[in-house]
This record gives C-alpha cells, structure tokens and sequence, in this order.
C-alpha cells in the first residue's frame, strides 16, 4: 500500500493539492512548501492592465469556469486570488514565476507568453477534473511553493501533415490547445505534398481546387481558404504557439504538377496520386516558369504568415539530380528572404548551400550514417540552426509496437521510453550546442484520418518531446518522468484525448 499522501499512479488524492513536482515539463525549479490556495465562490482573477495578462486571465477563466462553477471575474482591481504581472525581470520572453500560498496564486513574467505558460502550470496543478465542462465537486486546491521556470530551447515543435489526410481548420485548433498544454510554441504545417496541396494561392487557383481535390486513399481532400489560414494562425498566435508554413520542393510536387501541365518539363500533366509512394515527382528545374510559380507561392504565403519561418521542404528529392537539386535551393532560397522569411528546409538541404541563417530539421536515425549526420555538423558549425526530429524517436507516424494499429514502421518502433530517452544537447556528434535550436515532432498522416488518429499517435509521446524541448538536461530521468506522466492521463480523459496505454508507465486504473 502506498503511504498516505503519495500515490503510485501519480494522481494526487482527492482533496489534496497535486504537488509541485508533478508538471510536466518539468519547470527548471520548483520549491514546494506553504499552505495551499483553495480556489472559491469569491475568487478573482487579478491581471495588470495590460492585454497580454488580460487575455491570460480571460484563458484561464474560460478554463475553469464551466468545471468549477464560479463566477471568476478578471479584474484589475484588490489583491490576492489568481494574480496575472507583467513586468518581472530575467524570466526571458517565455518564463514565469508562479508563487502559491493560502491568500493566492501569483503568475509574473517578462512577457505574455511567459503567463500564458505560468498559466498552464497553474492548469496542471489543479485537479484533472478542472478540464470537464460540466460542473464537478472540487475541492480546487493548488499547493503553496515557488517555481521559477524558462524553456531550454526556442523551438518546441509539432508538425503536422495536412497532405496526406486534409485536417479541417477545427482539427488543427484542437491539435493546438493540446500543444499549449505542454508549453509547445511551433505548429509545422505540411501544406503540400504529391497526395494534395492545401493551401489557396490565388495566382495559381487550380493548387487548391484541383491539386487539393484528393488525398490518399481517393478521399475528398481539402484546402485551406487565406481566410481559413489566417484563422489558424490566430487562433494559434491566442496559444503563442507560431505557424510555419511548408511548401515541399522540388520533390513532394505531384499535387502542383497534376494542377499545370506547364509546370512539367514535358508538358504533361500527371494524374493525381493517392498512394503512399516517395519520391517520384520534382518541379522542372531548368524552367524559368518553375521560378515565377515558386515566387508567387511564396509570395502570397508570405504575407499572411507573420511567423519568421517558411519550410520549403527539400527532402526524398530522388528525381532530382543533385546538380539540379543545389541549383534549385540555390535560386529559391533567395526567395524566401526577398519576402521577409527564414527558410527551413529538412537536413538534405545541408547537400546544397543552406542560406545565411538557415535552419535545417535533421529526421536521420541512430543509425544514420556517420557521413550524413556530419554533413548537417558541418553545416551546424557554419551557423545553419538545427531542428532536431530523428525519426526512431519522435516521429509520431511511427507504430509504437507491433501491435499499433496506426502508423508505419520505416524506422522502427517507437516506445514511449525511446521518444523521451535520448538529449538534444549532445545527439548530433560534432554540432555545436548553441546551433541546436529545440526539437519538434512530426506526425506524417498517410495512416492518420481523425483527430482521434492523432491523439492516438501523439499521446503520450507528444509530452516527453515538449520535455525534451522545455526542460533542463539535469532534469531528465526516465523513472521520474513515467509518473509525472502517468498522472497526465486522468487530465486527457477529461479532455477527451484518446491515448495509447503504454507500457512500464504506471497509468492509473479505469
Ligand atoms: C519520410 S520525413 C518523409 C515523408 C513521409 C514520412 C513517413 C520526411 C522529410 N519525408 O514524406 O511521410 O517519411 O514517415
């Protein structure tokens, strides 16, 4: 039997606060001690007059009113209660302090997204029960202590493949608060590929209407109207979570090809794909029309993405020429910049000449050859940013055992150990670690159709990534962090979040 006050599923007993130590990610640090605040009929939520606490006070009010009851006010008015400062020094743009005893809770931060996230401490701290939106008994303790937090890196991202399956603008919303929860600040959409092109660009009409009309399996497809698009952004930016755009290129381009005869280098438009095959399609490099075609779409892209990135893909280029492919990034890298953005491409872009400051995703395994890991080092030490995905541990298409009914297994299994157990600091031999910009998990959806599909695959990978991402090496301990997560799970089941029971961590009983 466990002693009192500690459970092995890691959910806090009813009625006692979740203690401090349990967040996950992990906050850099974490002092418990004090008395608890009891949330009440007469809290308020007390915000700076600022808009990024007002708007963080209005989050965390429509979070937990409907489970809680209360009126819950955000005033700018008294003391005490649930307190929202701007204006604390040396957190960075993304950390917060939170400080709990028995008057309130107080969150501060240097900036907005730094409440935002103290909020989502906050949130985990209280009991999973604060997420349903019907009433629920409480009590709604949040235990006293101090944690003073900031991310390790910048760059906490998921990806998602809008081409293989469409996922409406619905979806991707509810895929971003599941992203918001863990601190996650990068949404990655891959907006084309052979199987459709999702985006509306208004000179080249037939992408979306045509290029967009399937996907695999024969499917309707899907695209996202600006309008659609610029509400995503929005609604991820409310999340501070950034939107970065891929258009994938020279390969990944059967959708466009099949969309403009002209396009091709015979002339001839292909069919529209709906298999799962790569690498068979690329643009016509030597035509000068490839180049207005790849200005306009980046052009129209540009201007309503107002995150600093645009992911011009670059990977399983394998019907392009090497000599082709370096020209090709050589002439629309240049692009990019002319319309104000960074380029990101997946590491076969170090093969070319990445542009001054670009950032290159490494998807390579373990057992990626020691040639091609050193090629994106080398690059690394020339000052191209690196993103890190290694497809054996955070691809979250991958099957997580032989008996997974999603995903594929290209690169192997991948458990939930795996995906958690490895240190962005130090797994690209020879990059140096200030060149290492955060890690960001993809989820390719040749398999995936709903958004239960994808909380299938994400849950429970998808918090040990953000981890990797948010929290300090020194933090890192596999036996500590399987029952921080363990007691995560009560809080999907409220959310609604179908997960994968996995293995060797103490879930609690159903
Ligand atoms: C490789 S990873 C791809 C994608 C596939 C994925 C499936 C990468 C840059 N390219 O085209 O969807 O494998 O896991």
């Amino acid at each position: 039997m466990a002693a009192a006050g500690i459970s092995l599923t890691g959910a806090a007993p009813a009625g006692t606060a979740t203690p401090m130590s349990r967040v996950v990610p992990a906050p850099a640090s974490v002092q418990p001690g004090g008395s608890p605040y009891r949330i009440t009929d007469s809290t308020r939520i007390r915000v700076d007059g600022s808009r990024g606490a007002r708007e963080a006070g209005e989050y965390l009010a429509d979070i937990l009113r409907p489970s809680t009851g209360y009126r819950l006010p955000v005033t700018t008015r008294g003391d005490g209660g649930l307190q929202l400062r701007l204006g604390a020094k040396g957190l960075g743009a993304e950390g917060y302090r939170l400080t709990g005893g028995s008057s309130g809770v107080t969150i501060t931060a240097s900036g907005p997204a730094g409440l935002f996230h103290g909020v989502q401490t906050l949130r985990q701290l209280l009991p999973p029960a604060v997420e349903m939106d019907s009433v629920q008994p409480g009590p709604w303790l949040v235990a006293g202590g101090r944690i003073e937090d900031s991310p390790r890196y910048g760059w906490r991202g998921a990806m998602l493949d809008v081409s293989r399956h469409f996922f409406t603008v619905g979806q991707v919303k509810r895929y971003v608060d599941q992203l918001a929860l863990y601190k996650l600040n990068k949404l990655h959409l891959h907006l084309s590929d052979d199987q459709g092109w999702r985006i509306a660009i208004d000179s080249w009409p037939r992408l979306a209407t045509y290029g967009g009309s399937t996907q695999v399996g024969g499917g309707t497809g899907g695209f996202y109207t600006k309008a659609d698009y610029r509400e995503i952004v929005r609604y991820a930016a409310s999340r501070y979570v950034e939107i970065v755009p891929e258009i994938d290129m020279p390969g990944h381009t059967n959708a466009a090809l099949a969309s403009y005869a002209d396009l091709n280098c015979d002339g001839v438009a292909p069919p529209l794909y709906t298999g799962t095959d790569v690498g068979f399609s690329s643009l016509c490099v030597p035509k000068d029309l490839t180049y207005d075609f790849v200005d306009d779409v980046i052009r129209e892209l540009a201007a309503i993405t107002p995150g600093r990135y645009l992911h011009i893909g670059g990977d399983e280029a394998h019907s392009t020429s090497h000599e082709e492919y370096v020209a090709f990034m050589d002439r629309v890298q240049p692009v990019v910049a002319k319309y104000g953005k960074t380029v990101v491409g997946w590491h076969q872009l170090t093969a070319a000449t990445p542009a001054k400051g670009a950032v290159a995703q490494y998807w390579g395994l373990d057992s990626t050859g020691a040639e091609e890991k050193e090629r994106v080092a080398a690059a690394a030490r020339g000052g191209t940013g690196v993103v890190l995905s290694p497809a054996d541990r955070v691809y979250l298409d991958m099957k997580y055992d032989r008996d997974t009914p999603l995903g594929l297994d290209w690169a192997g299994y991948v458990d939930v150990r795996r995906s958690y157990d490895w240190d962005p600091g130090t797994y690209l031999p020879g990059a140096p670690s200030s060149a290492i910009r955060g890690v960001e998990a993809p989820l390719w959806s040749e398999t995936i159709v709903t958004s239960a599909d994808i909380e299938y695959m994400a849950f429970p990978r998808l918090p040990g990534v953000a981890e990797l991402g948010w929290s300090s090496a020194s933090t890192h301990d596999w036996e500590d962090y399987r029952v921080r997560l363990a007691a995560q799970a009560e809080r999907w089941e409220a959310l609604g979040i179908g997960y994968f029971r996995a293995p060797h961590v103490p879930w609690p009983a159903r």
